[in-house]
């Protein structure tokens, strides 16, 4: 094996399908996947690629000190491709500890335990730190986050992810740790766990349960296709400079409102319903605390320097995503069989 690559959070949404990538575009690396399996890790995720030889997961909590020192000195791995973290931000509404003890101490975990392997020969060594775009805040109408936008984190995630950013410029800048960050907009695709808007939205509409929309629905967010996210991730991965950060956006803004009605279109016709079935399904309901009302993502750095752009236009992304909801019925069943109605009921029951 040419080199070890420890991902961390490969059972989750986007993890999956970095991991996915990695496996099979590289067949002489070693791919570990280290993932506690939280309510939103899931090996389903992976079925097709387990049996690879040049593949192993590793059932492990980052939070856990020990554990994570015991692995990085067991397999010695060349690079880190970080992406467990606490995601949702509804959920760090309700539970901000839960997001500092995994986006902050495991982080600082996964650090500490790679300085100390490679404290003598880290040239060849990468640690990178999957981000979002939610560290820089929240705009108005127009502008763009570039990478010299100034944090302003104003959720409990987001505060937990910017923290994280820092601790890890933190430790190249006192201990030389080579590092690469790159912060993205949000993803959407096969795999996501139905908390987030768009499957959470596909699922409601299947079964003709009401659509839940924050405010009046005029929030917006910058949507990228989840495999186009982890080909990015290749390329900064291989090609990124050490100490650099890219943003990755899909230059594709929609209002949350534009957005669900364009999904009510694709699944009234996946779904042989009539024209505007789907759409009497909106219902506007109390707003998130703190929403934050514009992301948009400037990644004309990653596109000159690295020559990256997005494969998929939107409608073709989308209709591909619903597709794979509507296919995958027992991944969905699944899924919100264990605590998800327990979770449903508390976010939205009396909202
Ligand atoms: P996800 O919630 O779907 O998956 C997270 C994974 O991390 C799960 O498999 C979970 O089991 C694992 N995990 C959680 N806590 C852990 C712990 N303590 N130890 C080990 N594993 C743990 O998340 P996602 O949407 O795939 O996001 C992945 C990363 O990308 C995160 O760092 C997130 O901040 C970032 N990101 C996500 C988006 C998005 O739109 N989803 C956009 C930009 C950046
Ligand atoms: O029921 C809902 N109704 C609603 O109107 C939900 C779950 C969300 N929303 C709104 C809130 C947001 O404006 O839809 C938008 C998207 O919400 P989420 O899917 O929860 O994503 P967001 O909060 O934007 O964060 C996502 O993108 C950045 C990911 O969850 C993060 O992990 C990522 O960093």
């Amino acid at each position: 094996m040419s080199k070890t690559i420890l991902i961390t959070g490969g059972a989750g949404f986007i993890g999956s399908h970095v991991v996915r990538l990695m496996v099979n575009k590289y067949p002489d690396y070693q791919i570990l996947n280290l993932d506690a399996l939280t309510y939103a890790g899931n090996l389903e995720n992976l079925k097709d690629i387990e049996s690879c030889s040049n593949y192993e997961f590793i059932r492990g909590d980052i939070t856990d000190m020990e554990a994570v020192n015991r692995i990085f000195r067991e397999y010695r791995p060349d690079g880190v491709i970080h992406l467990a973290a606490e995601s949702h931000v509804d959920r760090s509404i309700s539970d901000p500890l839960a997001f500092i003890r995994t986006n902050v101490i495991g982080t600082v975990n996964l650090l500490n335990a790679a300085r100390d392997v490679w404290h003598e020969k880290p040239d060849d060594k990468r640690f990178y730190h999957i981000s979002t775009d939610e560290v820089y805040g929240s705009l108005g109408n127009t502008g763009f986050f570039t990478e010299e936008t100034a944090y302003d984190p104003r959720s409990p995630y987001s505060a937990s992810k910017a923290s994280s950013d820092h601790m890890v410029r933190a430790w190249h800048h006192t201990y030389n740790l080579p590092f690469v960050i790159s912060n993205c907009s949000n993803n959407y695709g096969p795999n996501q766990f139905p908390e987030k808007l768009i499957p959470l939205a596909i699922n409601n509409i299947k079964h003709k349960k009401s659509i839940p929309i924050y405010g009046k629905g005029e929030n917006v967010r910058d949507w990228l296709y989840v495999e186009d996210h982890a080909a990015a991730i290749d390329l900064i991965f291989h090609r990124g400079k050490n100490g650099e950060t890219y943003n990755i956006g899909g230059n594709n803004e929609w209002t949350n409102i534009d957005l669900i009605r364009k999904i009510c279109q694709v699944m009234d016709k996946a779904l042989n319903r009539e024209p505007g079935d789907s759409e009497k399904l909106i219902t506007f309901v109390k707003d998130r605390a703190g929403h934050d009302k514009r992301y948009a993502i400037d990644s004309s750095k990653l596109m000159t320097e690295l020559e990256w752009k997005p494969s998929l236009q939107f409608e073709e992304g989308i209709e591909k995503t619903v597709k794979w909801y509507l296919d995958n019925e027992e991944w969905m069943n699944d899924v919100i069989s264990g605590d998800y109605a327990k979770y449903y009921s508390r976010q939205y029951d009396n909202r």
